[in-house]
């Protein structure tokens, strides 16, 4: 029952403003404070998520949460906290109770209501406080080990980087964010290194720097040329360049896989180690590492590579998932197929956005 005398110029407005998430006044029953009800579409790839979160207090909580279960090889549980924290994060304001949220999928079971209630709730307390979890975060942070790692050394007894240290394990690196000048810094190199080897490639920065995020765990280049067929065999040319060329700031190069789901591994990538001054962390030496992930791609597939490195990792799951479950499609780095396998072709993000019959969302609003 929509209450009479509702201002709809409030809805209105927050509609403008926010064109993905509008306002329920139906939901609100006579005699209760008038509350803003959220109303949210369901897919991430279907919502504008900037870097402004207005709910940072829940997100961080759920992220949290959603950590510790990836942590612990949990991925179920830990998409449906990033799925919850993805949502929240959305909202064009901050929620002051649960009332708002009625209805809304992904924040069923979670301790929201117990945080918004109380400020906090007793898993991410618990959470905070575990043991396993303090060492799975010292020790991932530690440049190169991930959860498997980090869970062996803990079975062995190893919590800390002191008891690390005496275990005689090597001592690698504390990962510290790079900032976007660092980013921009690199960029730099790897676009004289790029065109060096071959005359109008060209690169562009991905990953969450593209999104415009302020710093990054890593910094992610798509390097193609107009010409389809001229990128064969330019990564190891890129690769020699960086190596014989810049001896201070190149450190070492792998092959790919390692990370990426199986979608994603069939460029031609590159996991490159560069030396970057280095900070009070690290006083052994004058330099610290930064990864930097490059990844070829020939142009007719460059607009699939660009959507698909630009993330987040989320908005990038919620479109694979759209894609399967919405449409009968299936959407990869590579190509969109639909279900008679038939290949879209798509020369710009903005066509594959149309191809899955959703709005375009602009690299800095898929920050999901
Ligand atoms: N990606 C993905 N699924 C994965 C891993 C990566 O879709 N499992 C895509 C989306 C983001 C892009 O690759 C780059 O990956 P990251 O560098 O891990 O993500 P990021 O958003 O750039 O995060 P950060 O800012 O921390 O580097
Ligand atoms: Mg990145």
């Amino acid at each position: 029952s929509m209450r009479a005398g509702r201002p709809v110029e409030v809805l209105d407005r927050h509609q403008l403003q926010n064109p993905n998430v509008s306002l329920c006044p139906q939901e609100l029953q006579a005699g209760e404070p008038e509350v803003e009800v959220f109303s949210v579409p369901s897919y991430a790839c279907q919502r504008r998520t900037s870097l402004e979160n207005h709910n940072a207090p829940l997100t961080d909580a759920l992220s949290l949460l959603a950590e510790n279960a990836e942590l612990n090889d949990e991925e179920g549980r830990g998409v449906a906290f990033r799925r919850a924290a993805a949502l929240l994060k959305t909202l064009p304001s901050a929620v002051m109770s649960a009332s708002q949220l009625r209805g809304l999928p992904c924040l069923g079971e979670h301790s929201l209501r117990e945080i918004l209630e109380t400020g906090t709730s007793t898993e991410v307390e618990s959470t905070k406080g575990s043991e396993r979890f303090k060492a799975l975060k010292v020790l991932t942070g530690i440049f190169g080990v991930g959860a498997k790692t980090a869970d062996r050394w803990i079975r062995e007894g190893i919590h800390d980087l002191h008891q690390l240290r005496a275990s005689g394990q090597h001592y690698a690196d504390i990962n510290q964010p790079v900032t976007r000048a660092e980013a921009d810094a690199i960029e730099a190199i790897v676009e004289k290194a790029v065109s060096s080897v071959l005359r109008g490639a060209q690169i562009v920065l991905t990953g969450g720097f593209r999104r415009g995020k302020p710093s990054g765990h890593d910094v992610d280049f798509l390097i193609t040329h107009p010409e389809e067929g001229r990128e064969e065999g330019l990564m190891p040319k890129v690769v020699s360049w960086l190596e014989k060329t810049t001896r201070n700031s190149y450190l070492e190069s792998k092959d790919g896989p390692g990370r990426p789901p199986s979608n994603m591994d069939r460029f031609e990538r590159c996991l490159s180690i560069f030396k970057l001054p280095g900070a009070a962390e690290t006083p052994q030496r004058a330099w610290r590492a930064v990864r930097v992930d490059l990844v070829v791609s020939p142009i007719s597939q460059f607009a699939f590579a660009l959507l698909g490195w630009t993330g987040s990792k989320l908005f990038e799951r919620e479109l694979r998932r759209w894609a399967g479950h919405e449409r009968g499609m299936s959407l990869s780095s590579h190509a969109l197929y639909d279900n008679k396998q038939v290949n879209e072709g798509a020369a710009s993000e903005e066509e594959i956005f149309a191809h899955l019959g959703l709005e375009f969302v602009p690299p800095s609003e898929r920050n999901a």
